[in-house]
């Protein structure tokens, strides 16, 4: 059993030390993450403010609703510019559509095809956990002026999951099927996604691991209030993990 002087506790608290350690915003390497991550946050706003406004003519009757969720998050796009600009850093656009590209190309197929079920797996369930997640791990090793943005928008993007949880809940027979489908598809994406950015996400003291855990909390709770077994989740899981 470890003791109070023994070094497997020495080597814990050491770790929490650096974990909780703010990064030097004006480093070089600071900058040069950021320029992706920024660029990978605007370009998630602005598809997720897109995919809003595509959803109502999908939901015609709950258009403006969704016109509502479309306008947060063009605010929140301006919001991170206003990050970036602040610590001085050109995001890399070019860089944040390619990283979108696929999930932005599945979105508009179920889109082009009516599957309005899939559309919300993919904005209202997998984006916005993912967005939920990183804005969770982001806030307390941002920098003062983006934290102060970053707590703003992570309340919105609640709502907008939120929104998602609610009409797939409604509709939980008709899109059990669907719903399993899109999973098996995106969420591998997801997990590819997350892998990419996390060399970046580590410069800026965002741990993979903590991303992960925070995103699969988000998720699991949200298929849960949808009407989705543990069985059926655990199952969810495994499909995107056999990929
Ligand atoms: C939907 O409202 C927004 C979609 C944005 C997706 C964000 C994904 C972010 C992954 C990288 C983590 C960095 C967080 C830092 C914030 C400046
Ligand atoms: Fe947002
Ligand atoms: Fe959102």
């Amino acid at each position: 059993m470890p003791t109070l002087n023994s070094p497997e506790v020495a080597a814990i608290s050491d770790q929490d030390a650096t974990a909780i350690q703010l990064p030097d915003f004006s480093s070089a390497a600071y900058k040069d993450a950021y320029s992706r991550i920024n660029a990978i946050v605007i370009e998630g706003e602005q598809e997720a403010h897109d995919n809003y406004i595509s959803l109502g003519t999908l939901i015609p009757e709950q258009a403006d609703e969704l016109k509502g969720l479309a306008r947060m998050e063009m605010k929140h796009m301006k919001g991170f510019t206003a990050c970036g600009n602040n610590l001085g850093v050109a995001a890399d656009m070019d860089f944040a559509r390619t990283f979108f590209a696929p999930l932005h190309g599945n979105f508009q197929q179920a889109l082009k095809d009516g599957k309005v079920v899939t559309c919300l797996l993919i904005q209202a369930l997998l984006i916005e956990a993912f967005a939920i997640s990183a804005y969770h791990i982001y806030i307390p090793v941002a920098d003062p002026f983006a934290r102060k943005i970053t707590e703003g928008v992570v309340k919105d993007e609640y709502t907008h999951l939120n929104y998602g949880q609610e009409w797939l809940k409604a509709n939980f027979e008709t899109s059990k099927d669907e719903l399993m489908e899109a999973n098996r598809v995106n969420l591998p994406l997801i997990r590819s996604m997350l892998e990419e950015v996390a060399k970046d996400a580590a410069v800026l003291h965002m741990e993979k691991e903590d991303l992960i855990e925070d995103f699969l909390i988000a998720y699991q709770e949200a298929l849960n209030e949808i009407g989705f077994t543990s069985r059926d989740i655990a199952r969810m899981a495994a499909a995107a993990l056999a990929v």
